[in-house]
């Protein structure tokens, strides 16, 4: 893991970034303290807003799964929208586009969730190859988006490794301007150079890695989500973003106000402290 990047604050960071939601995410976790990004997969809108608007004071982030709100009205988003306004948070749709350039770029911004227009950022698989990237560019860039590419995943069998993970990296390499870093459960800067490449990337590359499954009591679900604690994560593994869901919600079709917003509180402090925790690590070394 490069000391140079990990001895810089968050801020500090943005300054790596051309790009508008890069900049912007990492001058927000500054600001508010928070790499948490609050994964809110409920089915019913009022439940939807009202887990958001618990949990926004304390994350930079809300990661949503537009698809499976059941009563889905497009005033759904203006609501999220000032939630985001109130809260100071930005908006990730976790769509994770894998489809040809062309049908992509419809996905992105048509259809009933039109989601270039709300999301600050969104993902996509590498699957289909390159061209997804350039595809979604031509929708998102001229809006301000970023795109992150999944790279690894957290579930047991994941196929995201080797061989598979370093050519997305070097996906990404090629397109700095919009792809803003990756879906992944460890750093990424340096995977996929030893393989022919034309892209040289400078010594001090600097991707954001955001990461998904967390919980600081459990380690798994029964469907093959695996979880690892925030220090694991941010401090062990340099993963710049932690993603919890269930870990802060729970399982209930109703929202406890109180319970879920302090349990965000507490992941926002775990992920914190372990941030603090890896600049002072990193400072020393480099
Ligand atoms: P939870 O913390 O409740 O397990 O939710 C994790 C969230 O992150 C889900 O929305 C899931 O779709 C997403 N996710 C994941 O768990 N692992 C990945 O590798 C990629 C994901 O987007």
């Amino acid at each position: 893991m490069s000391a140079k990047i990990l001895s810089q604050t968050y801020g500090k960071r943005a300054e790596h970034f051309d790009n508008v939601a890069a900049k912007d995410l990492l001058l927000t976790m500054e600001r508010k303290k928070s790499n948490l990004c609050v994964s809110v997969d409920v089915t019913h809108s009022q439940h939807f807003l009202d887990v958001i608007d618990a949990v926004g004071p304390y994350a930079c982030l809300i990661k949503t799964h537009i698809d499976i709100i059941e009563d889905f009205e497009p005033s759904l988003i203006t609501r999220l929208q000032d939630l985001s306004t109130k809260h100071d948070f930005m908006i990730f749709e976790d769509r994770k586009f894998a489809d040809i350039g062309n049908t992509a770029t419809l996905q992105y911004s048509k259809g009933v969730h039109k989601i270039a227009s709300w999301a600050h950022v969104t993902n996509a698989h590498s699957v289909a190859g390159p061209w997804i990237i350039p595809a979604l560019a031509s929708v998102g860039l001229q809006l301000g988006r970023g795109l992150l590419m999944l790279a690894e995943m957290s579930s047991k069998g994941s196929l995201a490794t080797g061989s598979y993970t370093e050519a997305t990296v070097r996906m990404a390499r090629e397109h700095r301007d919009f792809v803003i870093g990756f879906i992944a459960q460890r750093r990424m800067e340096g995977v996929g150079l030893n393989a022919s490449s034309d892209i040289v990337p400078p010594e001090d590359e600097d991707f954001l890695v955001l990461t998904p499954g967390l919980q600081l009591d459990v380690t798994g679900d029964h469907l093959g989500q695996q979880y690892r604690t925030p220090k694991e994560v941010v401090l062990e593994a340099g993963c710049d973003v932690i993603i919890v869901g269930r870990g802060i919600y729970g399982k209930s079709e109703h929202i406890d106000v109180q319970s879920t917003a302090s349990l965000a509180e507490k992941y926002r402090e775990a992920g914190w402290s372990a941030y603090e925790e890896r600049l002072k690590k990193y400072s020393s070394e480099s």
